[in-house]
């Protein structure tokens, strides 16, 4: 059973919106943030790091929200969310998988705190080549590969609109858009709808 270490208001959201999209059965486990559950020693030994999303495969625990995905895409092949290995849509679904972690968090905490951090130092560059590095991938089509919806999409999409509705990211017509299609997903609306339930229950 997959197991989910779960709290509406986290970035654990992104994996709970995956799970949506996969359609396999899951369960969730409640992290209080303000409890401090995250900071336990049981805790701890699953993620050292303290944070969430943790999802939990058996005996298989991932961490980090871009390695839990890749490895949900790839375990359940049948949702058709990752290009496979041969494909030739693999570099580039593997290039933004990477690029949420290393330009778009890093490169939105920067905006956020309204700096810059020496670009040629940062990995993630200048905020502004990262913010029109992600329009240019939002333009050729619905996805950002094209026509081809993927992980890639529950990833960025769902970093897109967490960044938006905190006024991090401007609102370019692409990002509003794109993520006005994520929402419009079914798959994102029941992802929606069971956190506003565990919320309300
Ligand atoms: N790099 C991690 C980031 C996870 C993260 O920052 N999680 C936050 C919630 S949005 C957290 O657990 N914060 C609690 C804390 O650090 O005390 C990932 O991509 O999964």
């Amino acid at each position: 059973m997959l197991t989910l270490y779960h709290n509406p208001h986290s970035r654990s959201t992104i994996v709970h919106y995956m799970l949506h999209e996969l359609g396999e059965p899951f369960e969730i486990v409640p992290v209080d943030l303000k409890a401090g559950d995250h900071k336990t020693p049981e805790f701890l030994k699953l993620n050292p790091m303290g944070k969430i999303p943790v999802l939990a495969d058996g005996d298989t625990i991932v961490t980090e929200a871009p390695a839990i995905l890749i490895y949900l895409a790839d375990k359940y092949p049948k949702a058709g969310l990752a290009p496979k290995i041969e494909d030739r849509d693999r570099a580039a679904y593997l290039r933004w998988m990477f690029f949420y972690g290393s330009c778009f968090e890093p490169a939105c905490i920067d905006l956020s705190m309204q700096r810059e951090t020496p670009p040629s130092t940062a990995g993630w560059g200048k905020p502004a080549d990262m913010l029109d590095t992600l329009s240019a991938g939002l333009k050729p089509g619905s996805w950002l590969l094209g026509e081809r919806f993927s992980a890639a999409d529950v990833l960025l999409g769902s970093g897109i609109g967490y960044m938006l509705s905190f006024n991090v990211l401007p609102k370019r017509p692409e990002y509003l858009d794109y993520v006005a299609r994520i929402a419009a997903r079914p798959a994102h609306q029941a992802a929606v709808a069971a956190d506003k339930a565990r919320l309300s229950g």
